[in-house]
C-alpha cells in the first residue's frame, strides 16, 4: 500500500450492516488495511436493531441479498418471498462467518467523533470507550434510518407505564395480554400493529397521517421456485440493475387514461392481488400525473371501504391530502383487516388532537381518555442525517459537519462526498437513490465505485479526494429538480424524504429519485472523467 505507515488503517468503516460488511470484504481482499466499528454486539445494522413483531422487508428475499458471490447466492436458501427480520439477520451473520469478517470488526464500539488532520491527511476517529483510530479514509456505512426521531409527544414524560420503541425492540417480546397503545402508522407501524393485535389484550392505534398500505402477499417459496431463480441468478441480478428501482419489475408501459375504465380497474386489481411494490408499476404515469395518481388513490380508498367494517374508521384510514408515493408507500399484511378486530381501535389525532399523556394513558383535546399499560412508539427516524449530525465530525479548518448540515441542509456531491470533508465517503445516503431503490443494489453500486476509487488513488499516488463546492451545489439542485418532476413534493405528506417529519429540520429532498440506472451512469461518468466534481490531490 502507498499509504504512509503512520496511519493505523487505510480505511475505517463505520457500521457493519449490508454496506459495511461488503466494504470490509471487498477492500480487504484488494489489499487495503480495513477496520470496522459497529455499535451493536452483532452485524446486521438495521436488521439487527429492528426486531419488532412483524418486521419484514418489502423487497423480495432473492433480490435483497448480495450479488457479488455466486457460491453464496447458490448456497443460501430463502424460505419466504419476502424476508423476515430474523431471516435477513441470519443471512448477514452467515456472510460474516463465511467470509471471516468478524476479526476486523470492533463490536459495541460507538463512533463519537472524527477529525480530519490537514497536515497529515488522516482522519482520527474516537469511540465512546476512548479508543482512537487513525485512517486515511472514513467510510460512512451508517444507514439512512438508523437514528430514531426524538420523542415529540405532548406530556409524554407523565406516562409511567412501559415504553417500547420499535427501532430497538427487545428480542422475543410480543406483549401478550397487555393493553397497548401504538403511535405511528408508517412502514413500521403498519407491520407491528397487525402482529401485536394477535397477542395483546387491547390495542389502541394513534394515527396522525394515514398511509396508503399495499398488501404484501407474502408466501413460502417452494423448492422448485427457488431452484429456478437460482438457475437464473446472474441474469436476474443484471436485470435488477437495469431498473431504476434496483429490482426488476414488470412495469406496465401504458398510461392511466389511455386505457378504458374496465382495463384500468382490472390492472389495479391484478397488481393489488399480486401484492407488494409492484402495485406502483400499474401504470407508467402514476408518480407524474396528478389525475393518474388520483385514480390509484381512489382505488385504494375503495379497498379500504370494502375491507374495514366501521365506516368512520374506514374514512379515517384514507389518505386524502397527498399523492400516493409522496410518503413512502407502505407494504404490510392484514393491515386494514386488523381494524375489524374487537380488541383494536383507531384514534385519529388529526381530527381530535392528542392533548397530553397521563400516568396511565393519554387524553384527547375533547377530553376522551385512553388507558394503556404499554406504549409502543413507531415514530420514525432522523432520516439520512441523524447518524452524521450526532457524531462530532470535523473537516477542513475544524468545521463541524453537524453545523453545516443543520444550517444548510445535507448537501453532497453525487451522494458520495461532502465539500470540506476530504476522504469521508458516504455509502447509500443523502443524494443517492438509496431508500428509493432496492437498498442492496444501491449499496453494491457504491462499494464498487469506492473500490475503483481507492484503486485509482493508490496506483496514481493520490492521497485525498474532496467534493467541489460548485459541483455539490449543482448535484443538490439536480436531486431537487428530479424530485420536482414527480408528484413526491406535492401535498402535505410530512415525508422524511425531505426532512419534514422533524420540526426545524432543514427541508431538502434527500434521495435521488431518478433511480440506480441514471445514478450509476452519473457516478461512472465522474470516475471516467478523472473524478469530475471532486478534487484529487
Ligand atoms: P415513518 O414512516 O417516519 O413513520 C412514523 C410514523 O409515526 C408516522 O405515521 C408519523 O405520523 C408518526 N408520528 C411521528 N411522530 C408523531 C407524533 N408526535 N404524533 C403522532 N404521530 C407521530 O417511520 P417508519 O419507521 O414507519 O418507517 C421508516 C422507514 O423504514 C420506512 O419507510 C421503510 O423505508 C423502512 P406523521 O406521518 O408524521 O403524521
Amino acid at each position: 500500500s502507498a499509504t504512509p505507515s503512520h496511519t493505523d488503517y487505510d480505511v475505517l468503516v463505520v457500521g457493519a450492516g449490508f454496506s459495511g460488511l461488503y466494504l470490509l470484504h471487498r477492500l480487504r481482499s484488494e489489499g487495503h488495511r480495513v477496520r470496522v466499528v459497529e455499535r451493536a454486539p452483532e452485524v446486521g445494522g438495521t436488521w439487527y436493531w429492528n426486531r419488532y413483531p412483524g418486521a419484514r422487508c418489502d423487497v423480495e428475499s432473492v433480490d435483497y441479498s448480495y450479488s457479488w458471490d455466486e457460491d453464496l447466492q447458490q448456497e443460501w436458501d430463502w424460505t419466504e418471498k419476502y424476508p423476515a427480520q430474523h431471516d435477513i439477520l441470519a443471512y448477514l451473520t452467515h456472510v460474516a462467518d463465511r467470509f471471516d469478517l468478524r476479526k476486523d470488526i470492533d463490536f459495541e464500539t460507538t463512533l463519537t467523533g472524527a477529525e480530519w488532520d490537514e497536515s497529515t491527511s488522516v482522519w482520527t476517529a474516537t469511540a465512546s470507550d476512548g479508543r482512537r483510530y487513525r485512517a486515511r479514509f472514513l467510510l460512512m456505512a451508517v444507514g439512512c434510518l438508523s437514528v430514531p426521531k426524538d420523542i415529540d409527544l405532548p406530556g409524554f414524560d407523565a406516562f409511567t407505564g412501559r415504553v417500547l420503541r420499535t427501532y430497538d425492540w427487545p428480542e422475543g417480546e410480543d406483549l401478550a395480554g397487555h393493553r397497548v397503545g401504538v403511535v405511528g402508522t408508517g412502514s413500521t407501524g403498519a407491520q407491528v400493529i397487525p402482529a401485536l393485535a394477535k397477542t395483546v389484550a387491547d390495542l389502541t392505534v394513534v394515527q396522525r397521517t394515514p398511509n396508503f398500505v399495499i398488501p404484501t402477499r407474502n408466501r413460502p417459496l417452494n423448492d422448485g421456485e427457488l431452484d429456478e431463480i437460482k438457475a437464473d441468478y446472474p441474469d436476474r441480478r443484471v436485470r435488477n440493475r437495469t431498473h431504476p428501482a434496483g429490482v426488476f419489475r414488470d412495469d406496465n408501459p401504458k398510461t392511466t387514461f389511455e386505457v378504458d375504465d374496465a382495463e384500468r380497474e382490472a390492472t389495479f386489481q391484478e397488481r393489488w392481488d399480486g401484492g407488494g411494490i409492484n402495485f406502483l408499476g400499474s401504470f407508467a404515469d402514476l408518480m407524474f400525473d396528478q389525475a393518474a395518481n388520483d385514480a390509484v388513490a381512489e382505488f385504494v380508498h375503495a379497498k379500504i371501504d370494502e375491507t374495514v367494517d366501521d365506516p368512520t374508521t374506514a374514512d379515517a384510514l384514507k389518505p386524502m391530502s397527498y399523492p400516493l408515493g409522496a410518503k413512502r408507500p407502505v407494504v404490510a399484511t392484514d393491515y386494514y383487516e386488523t381494524y375489524n378486530r374487537d380488541n383494536v381501535r383507531l384514534v385519529d389525532v388529526k381530527t381530535t388532537p392528542l392533548d397530553t399523556f397521563t400516568p396511565t394513558g393519554f387524553r384527547l383535546a375533547d377530553g376522551t381518555e385512553y388507558q394503556v399499560d404499554t406504549m409502543v412508539l413507531a415514530t420514525g427516524f432522523d432520516a439520512f442525517t441523524g447518524a452524521f449530525t450526532t457524531v462530532d465530525i470535523r473537516g477542513t479548518g475544524g468545521r463541524r459537519l453537524s453545523d453545516i448540515w443543520n444550517q444548510d441542509g445535507a448537501k453532497t456531491h453525487l451522494g458520495l462526498g461532502a465539500a470540506g470533508f476530504p476522504n469521508m465517503i458516504i455509502v447509500a445516503g443523502v443524494g443517492s437513490p438509496s431508500v428509493l431503490a432496492n437498498m442492496i443494489t444501491a449499496i453494491e453500486q457504491h462499494v464498487e465505485w469506492i473500490s475503483r476509487l481507492l484503486d485509482t488513488m493508490r496506483s496514481e499516488g493520490y492521497t485525498t479526494i474532496e467534493a467541489q463546492e460548485d459541483a455539490q451545489e449543482a448535484w443538490v439542485q439536480t436531486v431537487e429538480e428530479v424530485a420536482g418532476m414527480t408528484l413526491w413534493p406535492n401535498g402535505d405528506s410530512g415525508s422524511w424524504y425531505r426532512g419534514a417529519n422533524i420540526d426545524g429540520k432543514v427541508q431538502i429532498f434527500m434521495p435521488y429519485a431518478a433511480g440506480v440506472v441514471e445514478y450509476g451512469a452519473a457516478i461512472d461518468k465522474s470516475a471516467a472523467n478523472g473524478y469530475e466534481g471532486f478534487i484529487l490531490s
